[in-house]
């Protein structure tokens, strides 16, 4: 370990070059030999070495929840390598196996070399290749057409995670044709439980709930909840790996004794899906054992606010007179009332001397109000920790003490991603989980709160890519991923006709990903009258396509990246020249802008730079001095406002973005993510307080637990992020194949021994593959580590058995919420 000592909670800057440009100049007038960094940093790109090899500056860009930087060795035009870059603050350095290998997905024999168009039956993988010239005209009128026929929304363009560039990834110009046609563009459903729950505490949003990783250095406590941060964010566990060794301790909640699990100092195993009853219960014990950080809660929460019986809402100045409105995002400037002890009468907030934190009280004016607190100390009553450790199996006491533990260490910091959010209760769980924080004061400050998926603070301006063109007409973009299966399966959505007919796929593979996959084959692409995909691979959804594009890949273009887990923005460069005939996003999508004749929205004489610079055209760019040019010669900037290496706290570097700055424990307005219809009227009244919801299929206590005994997760693996590296040599040569991984009881229980074939099965479908039996977990939880392809498995796929149901309100895949059972394969 060496990037753990020195300033804010011992971090080292190594000689990283701030103004990298400017200090290789001074390098290279004073004459003397340049260390590598400063090699790296002559503009455009230096040579190294005496060897005639080019350094580009890159980054691995797949939703892993790291942002490795990298730097490109080029010779003769060629990639030879990738090798760890610096930034700023050493500490964010950082690689794994896949970003190295990435290289072999680059002259992959299986890439998609040249635009294809299918030649046989549906998913027969029969193939002709076409010119582009013939694709373009082919993509352009079949998307006119089916535009025409049924209206601009049944063409629908889909992207999720593969790639989080700004000019080629998730963000790129295809936006911008969805938007100049009025057609589909559908959200990602993928991980919007976690902050959706968040943000009813923290008013977050859905993203930006995190700590910055190193901010536990100064934790006393890392509670490691649902997720492994070992093997899927490496980079962030280090810091906890430091703070350890500088005496943090780690507690691991997860029924599977994970890598994680395995490097924590203890490891608490629970029965999936009811860890949001266990807050609950934590946080009542907490109640009624008077260890609530009252002060906290007093100063920095809602907990004296009232509200209104008859409106649900708290009990402001605007009820009473008119308040002004901020011109700067034209809302109102409001203010809270709380019930003055002092006075007997309601008081503003800033006003009060003595302030109730409980009770209910009439006003002169007869209206009845609560505090908030009051409304969540009685909701929580109900949340026993006797129930607590039933429905979990964590003993009583362990219960117990791991709420004291919140309540009496210094700072807690919950690390959290995605394992908790993939149920339909998912919500609910990491609600409860702030709630917790919120009643101890384990957030705001230094070390407390949440980590696992730090996102930008800043972001750049993708609606100038997407909207900023006089031809843009609308941005259907309500509709989740999630429920894709649905619209396309029934040509309807929430009852009402919607004809989905065509489907522009980039940086995403449903077939692969999405829940449920034999819908999707047998409902699903009956429907789908033409799909094109834009991939380097032949995976999945590309196998049934009609038309596959080859994209450039990652080092085959340029690009920006605002990155998740370091406080970096970062200019990718093209490294080299894009092999065979593949073509960048921006361009391709260009090419079918202008063929289907939105030469305005797509300028034929733009270039890269023309499209990146739209990202640094809006009001905080500017103020902040981003711009393209500056990026290019410093490659890396530093986006938070914190001094260099002090991590970014969420409530502390920046208020919260709640209306009234303050930890809310009664959510005013609770919003549904996205909006394509749904009726919510008989669950709004319910979505102020936290509660309980029982997971849709995993509970202990579903009775589907008869029939299917088995709760099934799809732990994300160490070799592939999501099916990327599926079929890398290097990868495959240690994970050859998929597994299902089964207690020893289970696998005896059923006659099975380790290495037997095994049928996985439940009444979406099955997989047959190799067993491991693997005490690492838990009886009664089955685990298909996920990413494989169809064709990877003997029969079926781990996708057949996942979870469809979204709750309306996240509008998050549940993958992790399903039962299965598994028999001996006779084939
Ligand atoms: N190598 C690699 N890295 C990745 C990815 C990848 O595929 N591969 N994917 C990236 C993406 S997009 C994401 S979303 C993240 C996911 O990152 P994680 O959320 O860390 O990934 P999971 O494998 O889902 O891990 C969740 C853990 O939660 C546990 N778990 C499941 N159900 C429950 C439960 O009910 N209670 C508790 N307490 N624990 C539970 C699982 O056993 C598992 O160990 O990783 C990112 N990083
Ligand atoms: N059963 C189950 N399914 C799951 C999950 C689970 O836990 N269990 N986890 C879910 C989660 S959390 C997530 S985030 C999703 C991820 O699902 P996706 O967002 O679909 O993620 P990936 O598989 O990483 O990438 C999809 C494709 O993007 C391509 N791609 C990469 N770079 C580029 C590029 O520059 N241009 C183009 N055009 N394509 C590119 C890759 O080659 C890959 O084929 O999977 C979800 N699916
Ligand atoms: S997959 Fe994640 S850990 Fe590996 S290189 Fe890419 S960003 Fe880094
Ligand atoms: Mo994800």
């Amino acid at each position: 370990m060496s990037g753990a000592t020195g300033s804010h909670g011992g971090l080292t800057r190594r000689s990283f070059l701030k103004t990298t440009g400017a200090v290789a100049g001074v390098a290279a007038v004073s004459g003397t030999a340049a260390p590598t960094l400063q090699a790296l940093a002559a503009e455009p790109v230096a040579k190294q070495g005496s060897g005639d090899e080019e350094l580009f500056s890159c980054m691995c860009r797949s939703n892993c929840m790291g942002s490795c930087r990298y730097h490109a060795h080029v010779r003769d035009g060629k990639l030879m390598k990738l090798t760890p870059a610096d930034y700023p603050v050493e500490g964010y350095r950082g690689s794994c196996l896949k970003g190295l290998a990435y290289v072999e997905r680059i002259y992959s024999p299986t890439r998609v070399k040249y635009p294809m168009r299918r030649a046989g039956e549906r998913g027969a993988d029969q193939w002709e290749q076409i010119s582009w010239d013939d694709a373009i005209k082919e993509i352009a009128s079949k998307l006119t057409e089916i535009s025409e026929k049924y209206g601009p929304k049944a063409v629908v363009f889909d992207s999720a995670s593969g790639q989080y560039g700004f000019l080629n990834g998730i963000y790129n110009p295809f936006g911008r044709l969805s938007g100049v046609m009025g057609a589909t563009k559908l959200a990602v459903s993928y991980d919007y439980a976690a902050g959706h729950g968040i943000d009813r505490v923290l008013g977050t949003g859905d993203w930006s709930y995190c700590n910055e990783p190193n901010s536990v250095m100064d934790s006393s406590l890392v509670v490691v909840w649902g997720t492994n941060p070992v093997l899927c964010a490496p980079q962030n566990w280090r810091w906890i790996q430091w703070a350890r060794e500088k005496g943090t301790r780690v507690i691991d909640i997860d029924p599977i004794k994970s890598a994680t699990a395995h490097r924590a100092d203890e490891w608490i195993p629970v029965t999936p899906g009811h860890d949001g009853y266990m807050a609950l219960a934590m946080c009542n014990h907490l109640i009624e054992h008077d260890l609530i950080n009252t002060e906290f809660l007093m100063k920095q929460s809602t907990a004296c606010f009232l509200v209104r019986r008859d409106t649900l809402r708290h009990l402001r100045k605007s009820d009473y007179e008119e308040v002004p409105t901020d011109p700067a995002t034209k809302k109102p400037i409001d203010d809270f009332y709380v019930w003055d002890n002092a006075r007997g009468d309601i008081a503003l907030v800033g006003e009060a001397q003595d302030p109730a934190m409980e009770g209910s009280f009439t006003t002169s004016d007869g209206i009845e109000v609560d505090t908030a607190y009051s409304l969540l100390k009685k909701q929580l009553e109900q949340y026993s920790v006797s129930k607590a450790s039933e429905l979990t199996g964590v003993p009583e006491d362990r219960i117990v003490k791991l709420a004291e533990e919140f309540a009496g260490e210094r700072a807690v910091s919950v690390n959290i991603t995605y394992g908790l959010d993939h149920y339909v209760n998912g919500y609910q769980n990491t609600w409860a989980i702030a709630m917790l924080l919120a009643l101890t004061g384990q957030c705001c400050r230094d070390g407390a709160g949440f980590t696992g998926v730090f996102t930008a603070t800043y972001s750049p301006n993708t609606l100038a890519i997407w909207a900023g063109t006089p031809e843009f007409k609308e941005l259907n973009s309500q509709i989740p991923n999630g429920l894709a299966a649905e619209v396309f399966g029934t040509q309807k959505l929430e009852g009402k006709d919607y004809p989905a007919k065509a489907m522009v796929s980039y940086c995403s593979s449903l077939l692969s990903n999405q829940p449920s996959q034999k819908e999707w084959m047998e409902k699903v692409l009956p429907n789908i009258e033409f799909w094109v995909v834009l991939d380097t691979e032949m995976h999945d959804s590309a196998r049934y396509a009609d038309i596959v594009l080859p994209v450039a890949s990652w080092y085959e273009k340029e690009d920006v990246r605002v990155a998740y887990n370091n406080p970096y923005m970062t200019i990718n460069e093209k490294a080299i020249e894009p092999l065979y005939e593949s073509k960048p996003e921006w361009e391709i999508a260009g090419l079918i802008g202008r063929a289907m004749g939105y030469e305005k929205s797509f300028p034929a004489d733009w270039g890269p730079d023309d499209w990146m610079n739209l990202l640094f055209t809006d009001e905080v760019s500017k103020k902040r001095g981003f711009t393209l040019d500056r990026l290019k010669e410093e490659k890396v900037i530093q986006f938070t406002t914190t001094a260099e290496g002090e991590p970014h706290i969420r409530g502390k570097s920046a208020p919260l973005p709640t209306e009234s700055k303050r930890v809310q424990l009664y959510c005013e307005n609770p919003k549904p993510r996205l909006n394509w219809g749904q009726d919510l009227s008989e669950r709004e009244p319910h979505e102020h307080i936290v509660y309980y919801q029982p997971p849709e299929e995993a509970g202990a206590d579903n009775p589907l637990a008869e029939k299917y005994p088995l709760v099934y997760i799809q732990e994300h693996s160490r070799f592939r992020v999501h099916i990327q590296w599926w079929e890398t040599p290097l990868l495959r040569e240690l994970d050859p194949e998929p597994l299902a991984k089964v207690n020893s009881a289970d696998a005896e229980a059923r006659g099975v021994k380790n290495g037997d074939i095994v049928e996985v099965f439940n009444d979406r479908g099955h997989a047959v593959l190799k067993c491991l039996v693997d005490e690492s977990i838990a009886p009664g939880v089955i685990s298909i580590p996920k990413g494989w392809q169809r064709n990877q498995f003997i029969e079926g796929s781990y996708q057949e058995m996942t979870q469809p149901k979204i709750d309306p309100y996240p509008a998050a895949s549940s993958f992790y919420d399903s039962r299965v059972d598994f028999r001996k394969w006779e084939g």
